[in-house]
Parts: C-alpha cells; structure tokens; sequence
C-alpha cells in the first residue's frame, strides 16, 4: 500500500497532509471522517505518525469532502494518541499544502472541521491568517492539587481544543527546561483526570499550557510552553491555545477587541492574534502565522512489514 503525504511546518511544528492513497469514508464531512478514521482505519493515523515513519511532534491532517459545499476542504487532524478537535498550526500547514499544489490561490477559504467552520486567509506574501471557531474561558483560578508540584491554579477556556492555563507557576519557560516542563504538565494533566475537573460537558481537558515572560532575545508579550495529549510539546505557539489564551485574556478586560497579542512558543517562534467579540460573551479568535513545505513522500506499507502500522510503546 501507498500513502502520499506532504509534510510542512508551523513556527516549528511539523503537518503531515495526507494526499492521495488513504481509504475514503462513505459520507462527506469531517465529523463522519473522523468517525470513519477511529472505527475502520486508525492504522493510518498510527502508520504516518507513530516512529520509525514519524515522531511524537508530528500532527497529522487528513482531508475530505466537507459537509458543507461552501467549504473548499474538509480535515480531521490527528496525533501519537488520537484525533484533535481543532487544530491551527495544522490549519495553516493545510492551506500551504493546498496551496503549493496549486488548489488554492490567494483570498479567504472556508474549511470544514468536527469542531466547526473556520476561515483562513491566505495572502499574497504567504501569511495565513485564521478565523477560529467561537472560543471562550469556561472557569477562572481553578486550583487543582498535583502529586508532585503541589496546588496549581489556572484557568479553563475552549479554543477548539479543551485548555488549561498557567501563569507564571512550575519551571521557568525556557528550551533548557522541557523535561521539567513536560514533567509538571503531565502532573498537572493526570491531576485533573484524576479531580474530575473538565471542559463545561465533561470533556477531557488534553492540553495544558504554561505562561511566562518571554526569555532573553524572544520577541511576543508572553512565552508559553503547551503539553498536548500524546505527551509531546507544541514547538508552535498553538493556535488553539493562543485561541484560549486571548480568550482568558478578554475575559479578564487585558486585550481589547482589535487590540495585538503576538503569543511566542517555547522555540521563540510567534503566532499574532487578535479577536472580535461576539454576542453571547464568546469571541472570534484571528490568529496569523506562516508555513514552509519541507517534502513530498510517498510512504510504503510493507504487508511483511511488523512495524508497518507503526511501533506502539
Ligand atoms: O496549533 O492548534 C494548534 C495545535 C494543537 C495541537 C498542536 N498544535
């Protein structure tokens, strides 16, 4: 068998864009495609994703006819674990891709995911810009008591994935610390499996973000450090979680509408974001960055092949 995929990155953060060769679900959308993928053909997640094919970092798009006609693509996006809800540094490799095959030109494009419709924009010197689904802070100054790390206290939003959100608490945010880092978000994620606190409909809170002052020759107005589900970190911003944080932010009276948050990642690499209010106290999260497309693969599935599917650990 034989998958075609493009890989590209996102302010360090790798997209594998599946083109060709993948197994079709029976209805369009990209909620049934999601459904389709978990049930009958979760092996391809595994296969482009999991080691010796891929690495921990890796997110996955897969494209597919969307519900919606207005939207120019469908895409589920998936990881080392599982599928995301949302996912923009994702967003933003798809439309690149899209656009070095020559199926997108410059302007605004609809796209359709399980979490919603989102609007990207492509301009003509290559930054992409990303109106996200409504996103909101659900709970303030939650505290949580960790095994390890004592109480931690954050806060919970929605940014097309479930988020919570760490000021200035557990190691420093710096590149020499992601062990340590990683350690205290796992803490920090099992803790809150553990106190039952979730998203506002029981949804697992995955991702876990940490913030501080942006180190020495970092360029934003803060750094951050996001653990997601599969235990690997973003190298992005994370498109998201700055949907999330600028959330918290406007809740909170910090950021006005219009005003510019520009969000560093544990790399230094920056997403801009902004937002617009909308009625029922939620906003519309406007998050920009840029891609580069690193390859174009054919991956082989050798049927003798005892790690074909991938090695799970
Ligand atoms: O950019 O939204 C994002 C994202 C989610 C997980 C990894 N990146």
């Amino acid at each position: 068998m034989k998958i075609q995929v493009i890989d590209s990155h996102t302010g360090g953060e790798p997209t594998r864009v599946v083109v060709g060769g993948a197994p079709k679900p029976p209805l369009p959308g990209a909620c049934e495609a999601r459904k389709f993928l978990a049930s009958n053909a979760d092996w391809l997640r595994s296969a482009l994703i999991n080691e010796p094919r891929g690495f921990d970092a890796i997110v996955g798009a897969y494209l597919c006819e969307p519900a919606d006609p207005s939207c120019v693509t469908g895409v589920v996006f998936f990881n080392n674990v599982s599928y995301l809800n949302g996912c923009l540094h994702g967003t933003i490799g798809v439309v690149q891709t899209l656009a070095y095959l020559g199926r997108l030109q410059a302007g605004n494009h609809r796209i359709e995911t399980p979490v919603g419709v989102i609007t990207a924009n492509l301009s003509e010197n290559g930054k992409i810009t990303v109106h996200n689904v409504p996103s909101y802070r659900y709970a303030a100054d939650v505290v949580v008591q960790t095994k390890n790390h004592g109480n931690v206290i954050g806060d919970i939003a929605w940014g097309g994935n479930w988020f919570y959100l760490i000021s200035n608490q557990g190691p420093e945010i710096h590149s020499h610390f992601i062990d340590a880092l990683t350690d205290f978000c796992w803490d920090v994620r099992q803790a809150l499996e553990k106190h039952q606190i979730t998203g506002d409909r029981g949804e697992v809170i995955d991702h876990i973000e940490v913030f501080g002052p942006c180190g020495k020759g970092i360029e934003g107005d803060g750094q951050n450090f996001v653990l997601c589900p599969g235990k690997a970190f973003d190298r992005s911003p994370c498109g998201t979680g700055t949907s999330a944080k600028i959330a918290c932010l406007a809740a909170s009276g910090q950021l006005q509408e219009g005003e510019l948050w520009r969000q560093a990642s544990i790399i230094g690499t920056v997403f801009e974001a902004s937002y617009q209010p909308l009625t029922d106290g939620k906003i519309t999260p406007i998050i920009s960055g840029s891609a580069y497309i690193m390859g174009e693969a054919t991956m082989i599935l050798d049927p003798l092949d005892p790690f074909k599917h991938g090695i799970h650990y």
